[in-house]
């Protein structure tokens, strides 16, 4: 994770550096020292900060987010709509701009999976029905929303203690999204994810929660299953050794949930993101 310096920080918000070191003395935001005695500012914590005051970010190239200045100099952050329109025409900077002035001034990551970012991958489905033409437009813009999201993560960083949430998309299932997003959601909550992604056997998942040990087991499930897959993966989830909780969402739940009785389904990512809070240690005050 990366260190900014108080005049890093300072520059970046628009701010004098001794109002900076006034704040980090008051508590108001958490700086470690140096062993030459330095205050140092992780940026995940620059973000905690920029996030529950709504600072204003001036220079954003200094915390490492150059593409949010068109964002905010075009307000376009504010629009929902505007963010389909970049999806499509596969503007990666900008909508990578987008997902984080909206995450800065105080969305959650559940809320952006939830809200624009679903919004948006639903309208591209139903511009073209996977017409020739659409598909790469639809794949692109997959790749461009999973960016945007990487980039978000990597302003979070839980700690190593942190307890593991891990899960995937069943095998034959193509959506690599919503599992990401997934990930995400668990780490933006302080769980230390792992995901194995699209197309994952169940026997692959078993190896993988012997390995890990995770509290927290999520299936993601868009494409549709045979009678026995759903079966296989229901009987799984549902069975997993305790404390371990199994949850299973997308968009072909139903078929899993139908397919053996006690799966417990999630139908969305804030739903989700509360289920991990409860297992996330508590935020250390600085
Ligand atoms: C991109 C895309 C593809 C890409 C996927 C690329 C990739 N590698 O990921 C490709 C081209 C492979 C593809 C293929 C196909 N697709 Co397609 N695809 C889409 C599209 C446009 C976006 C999918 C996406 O990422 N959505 C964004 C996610 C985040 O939204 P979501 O799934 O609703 O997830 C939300 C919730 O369900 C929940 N959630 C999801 N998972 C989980 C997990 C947990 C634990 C929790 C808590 C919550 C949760 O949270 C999410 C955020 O709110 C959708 C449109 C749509 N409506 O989604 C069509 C769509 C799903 N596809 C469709 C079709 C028809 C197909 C094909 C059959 C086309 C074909 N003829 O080959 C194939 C089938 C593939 C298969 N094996 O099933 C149809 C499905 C129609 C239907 N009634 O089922 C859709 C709806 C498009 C349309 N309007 O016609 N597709």
């Amino acid at each position: 994770m990366r260190l900014l310096s108080p005049r890093e920080l300072a520059d970046a918000l628009g701010v004098s550096e001794s109002s900076l070191k006034r704040w980090a003395d008051a508590g108001k935001i958490h700086a470690s020292r140096t062993e030459g005695g330095h205050r140092r500012i992780a940026l995940s914590e620059a973000v905690r900060f920029i996030r529950a005051t709504g600072a204003p970010v001036v220079r954003p190239d200094l915390l490492g987010m150059p593409e949010l200045a068109a964002s905010q100099q075009d307000n376009i952050a504010t629009d929902d709509g505007s963010l389909l329109a970049l999806l499509r025409t596969g503007d990666g900077r900008a909508v990578k701009g987008w997902v984080m002035a909206r995450y800065l001034a105080g969305a959650s990551v559940a809320e952006l999976c939830d809200g624009p970012i679903r919004a948006a991958m639903h309208a591209l489905g139903e511009l073209w029905h996977h017409e020739a033409d659409g598909v790469f437009i639809e794949h692109r813009a997959t790749d461009l929303a999973l960016q945007a999201i990487a980039h978000l993560r990597g302003t979070f960083e839980p700690p190593e203690t942190a307890p593991i949430a891990l899960g995937a998309t069943p095998e034959d299932d193509p959506y690599i999204l919503p599992s990401f997003m997934a990930a995400a959601v668990v780490a933006a909550a302080g769980l230390r994810a792992v995901n194995l992604g699209a197309d994952t056997p169940v026997t692959a998942l078993k190896h993988a929660i012997a390995h890990h040990r995770p509290r927290l087991v999520w299936i993601s499930a868009s494409a549709p299953l045979p009678p026995a897959r759903a079966r296989e993966i229901a009987t799984f989830i549902a069975n997993l050794p305790a404390p371990m909780i199994g949850v299973v969402g997308g968009r072909q739940r139903g078929a899993i949930a139908a397919a053996y009785p006690g799966v417990r389904v999630v139908v969305s990512m804030t739903e989700l993101a509360a289920i991990a809070q409860q297992l996330a240690p508590p935020l250390v005050e600085a």
